[in-house]
């Protein structure tokens, strides 16, 4: 009898994309696929593999029996509840922010580093941040070729970064400037949005229809972003160079899903175009898309619902030594969330 699993927030928008991963593979490893939510959606039930399962709630006995517990809700309730399900036995797979800095948790993306999944002193791996996420496969592989010493970063970051909140919040904000003239002068998206109802209560600090906001997460000190430190820290810790340099800013722009990231990569070791093409193309979980006289390129209408990484418009830069620029796109929902978090769960479940 294989493990069983629990995917907690099972309900909310990277739950249900994890369910969707579930369904499409072939096979699954688990003897039982338990979901657990808050009480208000606790009882509903939801399709599994063709099967009816009721959601369970969150409470500390949903987690007795359970081998791996996949959480994909707020830092806070991770940040309780993790412990919880590991001190009763379970690995918890944590989608948060709440311990992905913990030096005892261990912040896998399975391509760069699965070998960190079995040293979990607290019974707890942590998931990256989609940003960073959506970029590592790439970064991982040209690291292990070319010793990575930089990374310069612009990120374009989908709504639904902000949940299934982010994504209402757009699609509401397209409604009301849908065949209007705004957008131009004399025509006032902030006001298009009041007329039809739309308040300043949004998951965005700006309006996100026509527009792109250089905002995403909380203010940290001096000027950057919660957002921004992440790309960062995990970063380093992810590729385990603890002196990477790094610099990111984060951009949030009308998009549903898939994030995209200009990434300035400087490498210790020389570096060319070809040779990063084809060590990318080598990769099993990354799309090369990169011909730009046929007009082939990465963007987020062609990568959403796709699980591997997209890379493209990779470049020799003019002015700067052994340095590549590139263009990453990533579905946030999959690979920057669930998929990872899946991945890493069949890694830990293929060693019990
Ligand atoms: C965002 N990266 O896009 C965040 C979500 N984890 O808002």
């Amino acid at each position: 009898n294989g493990p069983v699993v629990a995917i907690v927030g099972a309900t909310g928008a990277v739950g249900t994309t994890m369910i969707d991963i579930i369904d499409a593979r072939e096979s699954v490893p688990w003897s039982e696929i338990r979901l657990v939510a808050s009480a208000r959606s606790a009882g509903k039930v939801l399709k599994v593999r063709g099967e009816d399962v009721t959601v369970r709630l969150l409470e500390p006995e949903v987690f007795d029996g359970v081998d791996i517990a996949l959480f994909d809700v707020p830092d806070e309730i991770s940040a309780e509840w993790a412990p919880i399900a590991a001190a009763r036995g379970a690995v918890a797979v944590d989608n948060s922010g709440a311990f992905r800095m913990d030096p005892d948790v261990p912040l896998v993306v399975p391509e760069v580093n699965a070998d960190k999944a079995a040293d979990r002193p607290k019974g707890i791996i942590a998931n990256p941040n989609c940003t960073t996420l959506s970029m590592m496969a790439a970064m991982g592989a040209l690291h292990r070729e070319f010793g990575l010493e930089a990374l310069v970063v612009a990120s374009y970051q989908a709504a639904s970064g902000a949940g299934q909140p982010g994504i209402d919040r757009l699609q509401a904000e397209l409604s009301a400037v849908a065949g209007k003239n705004v957008g131009q002068h004399g025509g006032d998206v902030a006001a298009a949005l009041a007329e039809a109802g739309l308040g300043t209560d949004s998951p965005f600090p700006a309006p996100l229809a026509l527009n792109v906001v250089p905002w995403a997460g909380s203010l940290k000190d001096d000027g950057w972003s919660s957002e921004e430190l992440k790309v960062r820290n995990e970063s380093r810790k992810i590729l385990g160079i603890p002196d990477l340099k790094v610099s990111a800013t984060c951009v949030r722009v009308p998009v549903v899903t898939t994030h995209a990231l200009a990434v300035h990569a400087t490498f210790g070791r020389e570096v060319t175009v070809e040779g990063a093409r084809k060590v990318l193309s080598e990769q099993p979980t990354i799309v090369l898309a990169d011909d730009p006289a046929a007009g082939r390129w990465p963007t987020p209408a062609d990568v959403v619902g796709d699980d591997p990484t997209w890379v493209g418009r990779i470049r020799q830069a003019l002015d700067f030594p052994n340095t590549l620029e590139l263009f990453v796109c990533g579905d946030n929902l999959r690979k920057g969330a669930a998929l990872n978090t899946y991945e890493i769960a069949e890694t830990v479940a293929a060693s019990l």
